[in-house]
């Protein structure tokens, strides 16, 4: 994307309106959709789609945003061609399927789980950490014994795909776990209801191929989401490391509160995570956002990042402009 077409769509932005350019769910539409007003959720990736219906059908009958966004995240958090959530989802180096997951309400209430295993919807395990527990965050066997403890099954999340890959993953590879298109498609999801409740939630595997124990930014509140009912919210899809050194969503969140729009502050949440990338690397992050006026945000260092949006019955997916040009794009992905 040159220059001015980004700055076309910033201004459009700002201006109260959608992204330009956009394409519909199926592709082939050039559409400029307004998006302000309520009820409105959004969410990370071509996969969001599904995930904004289950959503939409609570939000369009007058419910609650915390409800949308667990029934959103879960169909993601269940289906086994999402190589990066739950069920399904890659494996650490040693061949495990670990999950972590957090949720917001809009009254800054906030529940977590990180290096959950066998748990299918870990976003629910969450919640009940949110609403059951004084704490914020349950990790690893904790979180596990709690979650069977409530009523949840122990599940195999490995699937033979993803065990596949990984057996591919230790003949090939030199165990680096870097996030690029072929691991990286956690979902974040972000609700605005009928009375104006914010709500998030965001699911994940994390880094496929990643250290036994390692955790994301994804269950870190203020790193994978961050939601403030009197500002928006914002979340992260993409190299956790970054997102955890900037606590990235809440940084956008707090950017918007001081007066910058959801694009605005998501572009400036990218470069600072990029300045945090080591000597060397080469990783993907990616930011959306939404305040509380119904605009949205989003950016991302490399083309390549969708998110899905869906207002008065119209779910959409979107491209969101990135900070690197085309021709660094080229000399990474080689296309
Ligand atoms: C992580 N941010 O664990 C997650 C991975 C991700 O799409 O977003 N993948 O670092």
């Amino acid at each position: 994307m040159n220059r001015r077409k980004f700055l076309g769509q910033s201004a459009a932005v700002a201006a109260g309106f959608g992204m330009m350019g956009l394409t519909s769910c199926s592709g082939d539409k050039k559409k400029l959709v307004r998006l302000t007003g309520k009820p409105l959720v959004l969410s990370t990736w071509r996969h969001g789609l599904a995930a904004n219906e289950a959503a939409w059908e609570i939000l369009k009958q007058g419910g609650y945003s915390l409800d949308a966004v667990e029934a959103g995240v879960r169909v993601s958090e269940a289906d086994p061609d999402v190589t990066s959530v739950g069920y399904g989802g890659y494996p650490d180096r040693d061949g495990h399927v670990t999950l972590d997951a957090c949720i917001m309400n809009e009254k800054g209430d906030a529940g977590s789980v990180c290096f959950l295993r066998n748990i299918m919807h870990p976003i629910s395990v969450a919640r009940l950490v949110m609403e059951k527990t004084p704490h914020v965050m349950l990790s690893g066997e904790g979180a596990l014994r709690f979650a069977l403890g409530n009523g949840f099954q122990k599940e195999e999340l490995l699937t033979e795909g993803a065990r596949g890959y990984w057996k591919k993953w230790i003949e090939e590879n030199q165990y680096q776990p870097v996030i690029d298109e072929n691991n990286h498609d956690t979902i974040s999801m972000i609700a605005i209801d009928a009375e104006g409740r914010l709500s998030g939630a965001c699911t994940t595997s994390g880094a496929a191929m990643k250290m036994h124990g390692r955790v994301g930014d994804s269950p870190i509140i203020g790193a994978g989401l961050y939601v403030d009912n009197e500002v928006g919210g914002a979340a992260s899809t993409g190299q956790g490391e970054l997102a955890m050194k900037t606590l990235g969503s809440f940084l956008i969140v707090e950017l918007m509160r001081n007066g910058m729009s959801p694009q605005q502050a998501c572009e400036e949440a990218v470069r600072r995570s990029r300045e945090r990338i080591p000597e060397g690397k080469d990783y993907q992050i990616s930011y959306l956002a939404v305040n509380i006026a119904g605009e949205i945000g989003a950016s991302s260092i490399y083309h390549g990042f969708q998110y899905a949006v869906c207002h008065d019955d119209e779910n959409l997916l979107f491209d969101a402009p990135a900070l690197a040009d085309d021709q660094q794009r080229i000399n990474r992905f080689g296309e």
